[in-house]
């Protein structure tokens, strides 16, 4: 079997995809996800003008070598740029062997390990009346765990908190159609005082059973983390996610040896190199890198497997600038892996499902690729055509004083 095409479709069915399309000479397709938020052309080229050409009749099977060839074959390796170019091929390849095979792709991986995978939804509120709104309208929907975000008093926007509670559970990223990156305001101080009242008074709202999550998103130093991280024990959080800049991982030392709160991170991370002092001294709890900027499938397996020596679970990177075939690989490697910790899911526009017809459901709270052969996603060409790509930016976050702060 060969390679005969390979073509790159950017579609905007309510924020800006990338996928990747691979033909056999026996007709097999197999998508792949290349969606890197805010800077999606860059990727688009990456593959049309570099990875392409050396697709052309290579064997489709060789989803290992060739995951080898691209990432040493480049010489210039890790990057968010690079490791979306090259997921896509990846879960492109894994997709076709999986369809040849006529076997849904988690059956390759090892088969299930569970019946299906638990879910966690978005939860958000510029105040606390907005925030148990918002809850109850997750758990109305199934989901049985909560990423939790409010607006902290004094600031007009903050991360993770929509301006309008009637767009339902997509954070404030999600219609970001923008020419220019809307420019949040943040305070450290704020926040931390804030913080606590609040799972306080979610605690006291919805009981002690239900999984509460949060995401500071990067903003904190380690001995404010630290200090996060304690103040939030009473209230038993499942996670607190990026507490501190992703790349410094000696950071989630001193944030470790001051909390019990279980420790998230590795949305940004693209390769196991990033999470080696992370696992190795057991910094965290939960490993967070999407299959879409880590290079597929193949690697995403791999560091599982390493963090499962160490007590760490999967979390897969879920937000909505995942698209439904980063998704659906996700949600069979959940199945597949032993050391499954929950998924990311906040679904996707209508327009977006039209566009991306998958086999995956969401029921109950918990998610299951489905049966059809490959990763069981088909994408209308057409369709995506009728959504064309506009220029698209992340938000950047600024202090009172005008310093820019991480975002
Ligand atoms: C999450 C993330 C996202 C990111 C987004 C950036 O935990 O889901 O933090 O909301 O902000 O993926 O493109
Ligand atoms: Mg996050």
């Amino acid at each position: 079997m060969k390679i005969v095409d390979a073509k790159v479709v950017v579609t905007s069915p309510g924020r800006n995809f990338v996928t990747l399309r691979i033909t056999t000479d026996e007709g097999v397709t197999g998508l792949g996800d290349a969606t890197l938020n805010g800077r999606e052309l860059a990727v688009a080229s990456y593959l049309t003008d570099h990875v392409v050409p050396l697709l052309i009749g290579a064997d489709p099977h060789r989803v290992e070598d060739t995951w080898q060839y691209l990432y040493r074959g480049a010489y210039w390796r890790r990057g968010p740029v690079t490791m979306a170019a090259i997921a896509a091929v990846d879960v492109a390849l894994w997709d076709i062997k999986a369809k040849v095979a006529g076997l849904p792709l988690y059956q390759l991986l090892g088969g299930a390990s569970r019946e299906r995978v638990r879910a966690y939804g978005h939860a958000n509120g510029r105040d606390l009346p907005e925030l148990f709104d918002s809850i109850r309208a997750r758990r109305a929907e199934g989901y049985q765990a909560i990423r939790v975000q409010i607006g902290v008093p004094g600031l007009s926007n903050t991360y993770g908190v929509h301006q309008d509670p009637a767009l339902g559970q997509e954070n404030a990223t999600r219609l970001d159609q923008r020419p220019r990156p809307v420019v949040e305001e943040w305070d450290t101080a704020a926040y931390l005082r804030h913080l606590p009242g609040v799972f306080e008074a979610v605690r006291n709202e919805f009981g002690p059973e239900l999984p509460l999550l949060h995401d500071a998103h990067h903003r904190l130093t380690p001995i404010q983390a630290a200090r996060l991280g304690k103040d939030l024990e009473p209230y038993d959080l499942f996670w607190l996610e990026d507490c501190t800049p992703a790349e410094n991982q000696q950071a989630l030392r001193l944030v470790r040896h001051h909390t019990t709160t279980p420790l998230a991170i590795g949305e940004v991370l693209n390769t196991v190199h990033d999470y080696q002092t992370l696992l190795t001294e057991q910094l965290i709890d939960y490993a967070r890198s999407a299959v879409t900027h880590f290079g597929g499938v193949t690697p995403l397996r791999k560091l599982f497997d390493l963090a499962a020596q160490y007590q760490i679970k999967s979390a897969i990177h879920g937000p909505e600038d995942i698209s439904p075939v980063g998704m659906a690989a996700a949600i069979h490697l959940d199945l597949a892996v032993h050391n499954f910790g929950i998924q990311e899911y906040s679904g996707h526009t209508a327009d977006t499902h039209a566009v991306f017809r998958h086999a995956y459901t969401f029921t109950d709270g918990h998610l299951h690729p489905g049966e059809e052969p490959g990763i069981g996603v088909t994408l209308d060409e057409e369709l995506a055509a009728a959504h064309p790509y506009r220029p698209a930016y992340l938000p950047v976050n600024r202090l009172a004083d005008g310093t820019v702060h991480d975002w």
